[in-house]
């Protein structure tokens, strides 16, 4: 059985496409769900979202025992939890931390992540596209690192 590549989704994400289409779109979270997983194909994927600090982490721990990959947008958890950067750092393979928006081309309090100093790699910028793109990117790296099943 291969292992799952992990998708976690931070705070308020779940409304995603329901608020603020301007910046994140009108894709739901459900929609890009359905992406991932036809990108992975038979690549099992666990796909989840959480508001909450302690589960995000709880996740990652899971991720550590049973996964071969991490696809993370850990929305506000990104510029302030050193508790999700030290939980990121204990995981053996490739993470891709990922964002909607260009965190770079707004405002300075989302510019410094700390995701990104443990991430395998970063996307910014793509829309809901990127997560179509991090899963593809995925794919390559544990075929790549020789993880793939
Ligand atoms: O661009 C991204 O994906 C972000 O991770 C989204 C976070 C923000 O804190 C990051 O800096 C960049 C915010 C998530 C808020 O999600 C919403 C979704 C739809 C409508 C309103 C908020």
């Amino acid at each position: 059985m291969k292992k799952p590549i992990y998708i976690l989704n931070g705070p308020n994400l779940n409304r995603l496409g329901k608020r603020e289409p301007e910046i994140y779109g009108k894709t739901t979270l459900a929609e890009v769900e359905t992406w991932c997983r036809e990108i992975a194909g038979n690549v099992p994927v666990e796909f989840r979202q959480t508001n909450s600090e302690t589960q995000l982490i709880e996740w990652v721990h899971e991720a550590i025992d049973e996964g071969s990959g991490i696809i993370i947008n850990p929305a506000a958890y990104t510029f302030t939890s050193l508790a999700l950067y030290d939980a990121l750092k204990m995981f053996p393979g490739p993470i891709i931390e990922l964002h909607i928006s260009n965190i770079h081309r707004r405002e300075s309090l989302y510019h410094n992540s700390l995701v990104s100093k443990v991430a395998t790699a970063v996307i910014a910028g793509l829309g809901a596209n990127g997560y179509r793109v991090a899963v593809r990117a995925m794919g390559e790296l544990l075929e790549a690192s020789g993880k793939a099943s």
